[in-house]
């Protein structure tokens, strides 16, 4: 597989991206949202903003109040033995077997604009912003979907009771209007397709069973964008692979010939994040036709290894003209960048389901 990194690359850095927080620092801004809206490319940002700490020895985990619309910073020693500090993005209780407790950084989504599709500003102001109870951890990893002229936009809503998926819409960007949680916790990783197919509208998602099951893909079914039922299980793990660990929908389906191409993201159980490739029937998206064996992108470059959590490439969005797939990804949980990739290649590279 030819892929050709932009040697823009990393196209957004949390450097690029002037705190909105006072005394805060941005420390990530990737797993982009993509799409073009009049002349421009957009990149709809996570961007990640913890609270800057003095002291070494101290942790702090910000949460927002939907009351005051303010944030509030817990502090935490990091001798403190009853937490577990162990992995950056979190903070655990020890002995607890739930996930985490906090988070130590608040995201929201913030827009990036190219004319050219290297070369980014950002806007000053967060375009979504955590804004009730089920968000006070921060709003995470978001894809729109256009449906004719209104943009959907989704996200991984993050608060003490779970992570789950939720919805708002603009058509222009400027404005937004919120439509609830849509996927019940524990789900991340929805993507809508961009039409109806005979009559329903579909969408992926990654629920996290607890009982039996794994962090696999699903995919549903609804009639208005807002109320999905009928999930049916669609594509799991792969013991011994790339996507042994953990998976989810990456970048919204791509109608080919062949079928509906998902970009997906899997990681190996010790958290190495690469993209590959799944092929859906047309008419009926709950059929696997074909699926690559080997990633189409693997984290390779210095600023895909190294970061906040390195090893990790995420794709969140992909525009597509002609053969051309501009993929846009997250690297290592830190920054943004950009491959191309030729769709007849990745087509080429499915292999078949008998
Ligand atoms: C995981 C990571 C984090 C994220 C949390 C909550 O731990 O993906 O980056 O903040 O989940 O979604």
């Amino acid at each position: 597989m030819k892929v050709y990194r932009y040697e823009e690359n990393p196209l957004v850095t949390p450097e690029s991206v002037k705190p909105y927080h006072d005394h805060f620092e941005v420390i990530g801004a990737f797993n982009a949202g993509v799409t073009t809206y009049e002349d421009e490319t957009i990149m709809l940002l996570r961007v990640a903003e913890r609270p800057i700490s003095e002291d070494s020895n101290m942790v702090k985990a910000p949460i927002y109040n939907p009351n005051t619309n303010k944030l509030e910073i817990l502090e935490f020693r990091l001798d403190d033995p009853t937490y577990d500090f162990s992995d950056p993005r979190v903070i655990r209780e020890n002995g607890s077997t739930q996930g985490f407790k906090y988070l130590t950084s608040l995201s929201y989504l913030r827009i990036a604009r190219s004319k050219d599709g290297h070369h980014f500003t950002i806007d000053d102001q967060p375009f979504v912003y955590p804004s009730n109870e089920l968000e006070i951890f921060g709003v995470e990893d978001p894809r729109i979907t256009k449906i004719d002229d209104t943009y959907y936009i989704y996200f991984s809503a993050v608060s003490p009771v779970g992570v789950g998926e939720s919805l708002v819409s603009t058509k222009d960007f400027v404005t937004t209007e919120h439509h609830g949680m849509i996927f019940a916790p524990e789900n991340k990783d929805v993507l809508i397709f961009p039409e109806k197919i005979n009559g329903k509208y579909y969408a992926l998602n990654r629920p996290v069973p607890k009982s039996v099951g794994a962090p696999e893909i699903w995919i549903s079914e609804s009639t208005n964008l807002v109320h999905w039922g009928n999930h049916k299980y669609l594509l799991g793990l792969r013991d011994g692979m790339w996507d042994s660990g953990r998976m989810g929908g990456g970048a919204v389906p791509i109608k080919t010939e062949k079928g509906w191409l998902e970009l997906y993201h899997g990681a190996s159980k010790d958290d190495r994040y690469c993209m590959g490739a799944v092929l859906l029937d047309l008419e009926d998206p709950t059929k696997v036709l074909a699926r690559t064996d080997k990633p189409i992108l693997e984290p390779e470059a210095p600023y895909e290894i190294e970061g906040f959590f390195g090893n990790v490439v995420f794709s969140c969005g992909a525009i597509v003209e002609g053969d051309i797939v501009k993929m846009y990804y997250g690297v290592a949980d830190t920054s943004m960048a950009c491959a191309e990739l030729s769709l007849q290649e990745i087509l080429d590279s499915l292999i078949y389901i008998k």
